[in-house]
């Protein structure tokens, strides 16, 4: 007999509710759960991965340690005496410092491994805390602790009640929203137009989402900020500012109108490549709409200026009335609140980057730092390295540099599920069970979701005999690590959910969302300022001084090469997440998707053919990839995917193998990065394309 188990996806950040239908211990199907209040039955093809990832073969699910390119089986107890041995020795022969940590993207999706990782981070002490923040959404942290007064205050579009979306730098229909969670977003995205709104794109690729949008304008790759710049002239150059919402409670207009001066759009329409026409009317129409909420995602966070751009754009919804209020960028009021257990506080710049000097934030440095960390010899150096949920090697810039690194460590764990193109470079690999076969509650998620939900979601099958869950992993290195003499006790995340749960705002408990298979509605946005800000005086600053001075920079003039006259940008496809799903023969079928962009005027001025393949080179590397001409790509601009490259010698995962690609952060720079924030600037690399 067949039977049905509700969850929730987590491989992005859409959170949908599925329905599994399984038998014996085999799935059935994976449809998308119609009574998920939230999700509403949408799902999209990543969750039929879930099954793939359960049943892959290529998945470990015990301990491995390498000898040479082989490995071999070990017990746990042997994985976790070898590694407290030589962290221990690292340790007392280098320095604390020595052992550095690496965080990849599934580590927020995975409860398990929220809720217990930070011990094991404590227990070690370094300063060299590295994660995926600092390739993605790092800007959006320090904008959000310099203005609101916490990293996680981040303020959500409200696009189930907006009447006017601008987008710049997010391609949702691709990715599902991000920093937006939001499933179910191409109805949701058709419900602004079909009530009458707009949905305006600012982007260097007409993307897929702008099959759904009203307009699109090309940019010019990492122009936005003079683009945020010069609206705000325009907001008040014609009395388009309206602080009414937070008149009481927000600082710093005036800076900013005396700062917006400079910046008319006339004087920045070159720049971006938008007429100045273009720009007022946008300024015009977003702060006359009846709402109206301005949104920047990757492209905007993961370049030159993202601290600038992220602070621009709060600002904007501040200046036109449009925050915490309905239609807005509103805030959560989430069931589970991670917020309220913390502090914003001092967070910036309590350590520096031993080499670069770069500036802590967070309690993390950025990770563009790591590889040289690794290779720069002296005290301090980083001698030993854990990676969970990441790699590295094709998520972050100079990926080949970084590759040449980690083989030059004394030591290297990781706890990861595969053998990749970073954790092939480990010595001992800590595979955790997932998926399926874990417990799930999205801690992240819902703060960041465009309505406030709750979901619990219990395991469908167990673990394997022997395997360990990603909890009892860290609690296991962080009791080891930490020399703590009195007996382990594992405690499982859900006493940690069900103890925030009934201390949250919604009183809830674990067990009552035990028994609410499909989740828990929590009503649309509330506005809930000035009480939840976190600034000491408990205002908005729109002026913050650090962001202020950041804008010197703008004076630089930026010097191309003519040996590199195109911008490389990077995409994202529906079909791929990040880079560890290619294992999944379903996602991966079908034509190439990792080719070079390449606008039709630019490839004919190349004497190109559609699919022939090009290299392309960047001050740090070159690649060789099939072009896929179009007219939906800027002229003088050029895309890759981000996430393929599985070709590298040492990997096993059979099927991605057969779909290798090549890794767009052989081309992207370490030496790139918002100065501010310390996250990667991916958009603009500078590229030549030439024939072979
Ligand atoms: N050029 C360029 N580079 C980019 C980006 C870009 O747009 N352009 N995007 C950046 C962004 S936004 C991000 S978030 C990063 C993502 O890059 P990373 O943070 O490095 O993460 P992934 O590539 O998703 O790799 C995920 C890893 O987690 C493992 N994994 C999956 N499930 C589990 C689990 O349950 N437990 C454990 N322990 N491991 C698991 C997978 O096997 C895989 O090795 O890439 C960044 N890199
Ligand atoms: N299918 C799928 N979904 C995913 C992921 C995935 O890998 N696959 N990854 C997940 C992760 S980790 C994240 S962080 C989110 C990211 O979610 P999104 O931010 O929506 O990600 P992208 O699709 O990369 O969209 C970024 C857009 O920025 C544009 N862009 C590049 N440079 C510039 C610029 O200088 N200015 C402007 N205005 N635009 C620019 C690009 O053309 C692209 O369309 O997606 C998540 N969802
Ligand atoms: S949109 Fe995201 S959460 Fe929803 S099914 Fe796809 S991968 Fe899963
Ligand atoms: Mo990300």
């Amino acid at each position: 007999m067949s039977e049905v188990h509700y969850r929730a996806c987590n491989l992005c950040e859409a959170i949908c509710g599925i329905e599994i239908k399984h038998e014996d211990g085999k799935v059935l199907s994976i449809t998308g759960d119609k009574r998920d209040p939230f999700s509403r039955g949408h799902i999209c093809p990543k969750a039929l991965a879930l099954k793939d990832i359960y049943e892959d073969k290529n998945r470990l699910k015990f301990p491995v340690k390498r000898i040479g390119s082989d490995w071999r089986e070990i017990s746990w107890d042997e994985a976790f005496d070898e590694i407290a041995a030589k962290i221990g020795e690292i340790q007392a022969r280098y320095g604390r410092n020595a052992v550095a940590v690496f965080q990849g993207n599934p580590s927020v999706h995975n409860f398990g491994t929220l809720l217990s990782s930070g011990d094991f981070l404590k227990s070690l002490k370094t300063q060299n805390h590295y994660t995926a923040t600092s390739v993605d959404q790092l800007p959006h942290h320090f904008a959000a602790w310099a203005m609101f007064g916490h990293p996680l205050l981040l303020p959500i579009p409200d696009i189930d009640r907006t009447e006017y979306f601008l987008i710049l730098g997010a391609n949702p229909l691709a990715s599902n929203g991000s920093l937006m969670t939001a499933p179910d977003i191409i109805n949701r995205l058709e419900a602004i137009t079909k009530r009458g709104g707009k949905i305006v794109l600012i982007d260097p690729r007409r993307t897929e989402t702008t099959r759904v949008a009203s307009e699109h304008h090309f940019i010019k790759p990492s122009s936005d900020v003079y683009f945020l710049l010069a609206i705000i002239h325009t907001l008040f150059a014609e009395n388009l500012v309206n602080l009414e919402r937070s008149d009481d409670f927000t600082d710093g207009a005036e800076i900013l109108r005396e700062i917006a001066k400079d910046y008319a759009p006339e004087k920045i329409a070159a720049l971006t490549g938008i007429s100045a026409g273009e720009i007022k009317r946008l300024a015009h129409e977003f702060g006359q709409a009846k709402s109206a909420v301005c949104y920047g995602r990757i492209g905007v966070s993961t370049q030159k200026f993202g601290g600038l751009c992220q602070w621009l754009i709060n600002s904007i919804n501040v200046l036109t009335g449009n925050f915490d209020r309905a239609g807005g960028a509103m805030f959560t009021a989430p069931a589970f609140d991670v917020l309220a257990a913390s502090k914003g506080g001092n967070i910036f710049g309590r350590w520096q980057s031993r080499v670069r000097k770069l500036p802590e934030f967070m309690g993390e440095l950025p990770v563009a730092a790591l590889a040289e960390e690794i290779l720069t010899d002296g005290e301090g150096q980083i001698k030993a390295l854990f990676t969970s949920c990441g790699n590295p090697v094709l998520s972050t810039p100079n990926g080949t540099r970084l590759e040449r690194a980690l083989e030059k460590l004394e030591f290297m764990v990781s706890i990861d599920i595969y053998i990749n193109e970073t954790t092939s470079k480990a010595d001992i690999i800590l595979p955790p069970a997932t998926g399926l076969e874990v417990s799930h509650y999205d801690v992240i998620f819902n703060i960041l979701a465009v309505r406030n939900t709750a979901k619990y979601s219990a395991p469908l099958f167990p673990k394997a005999d022997g395997a360990k869950y990603d909890w009892e992993i860290f609690q296991t290195l962080a009791h080891r690590l930490g020399g703590k003499d009195e007996p382990l006790k594992l405690v499982p995340p859900e006493a940690k959910l069900d103890f925030g749960l009934q201390f949250g705002q919604s009183k809830l408990s674990l067990e009552e969302l035990q028994k609410s298979a499909h989740g828990v509605d929590l009503g649309e946005l509330k506005p809930c300022l000035p009480e939840r800000l976190f600034t000491e005086n408990k205002r908005v600053n729109l002026a913050p001084e650090v962001l202020v001075k950041d804008l010197a920079r703008l004076e630089a003039k930026e010097n191309h090469a003519d040996e590199f006259p195109f911008a490389l940008i990077g995409r994202r496809h529906l079909r791929d997440c990040n880079s560890w799903l290619h294992n999944s023969e379903i996602l991966v079928k079908g034509k190439n998707r990792c080719t070079l962009l390449i606008n039709k005027t630019d490839a004919e001025n190349l004497n190109l053919e559609n699919h022939q393949t090009v290299k392309v080179s960047s001050r740090t590397g070159a690649v060789e990839i099939p072009a896929e001409i179009t007219e939906n790509i800027a002229p003088g601009v050029v895309s890759i995917p981000h996430g393929y490259g599985h070709g590298r010698d040492g990997v096993r995962l059979d099927t991605a193998a057969d779909h290798a690609g090549v890794s767009i952060n052989d081309l992207t720079d370490a030496a790139l990065i918002d100065e501010l924030t310390g996250n990667a600037a991916f958009s603009n690399v500078r590229v030549r394309v030439q024939t072979i």
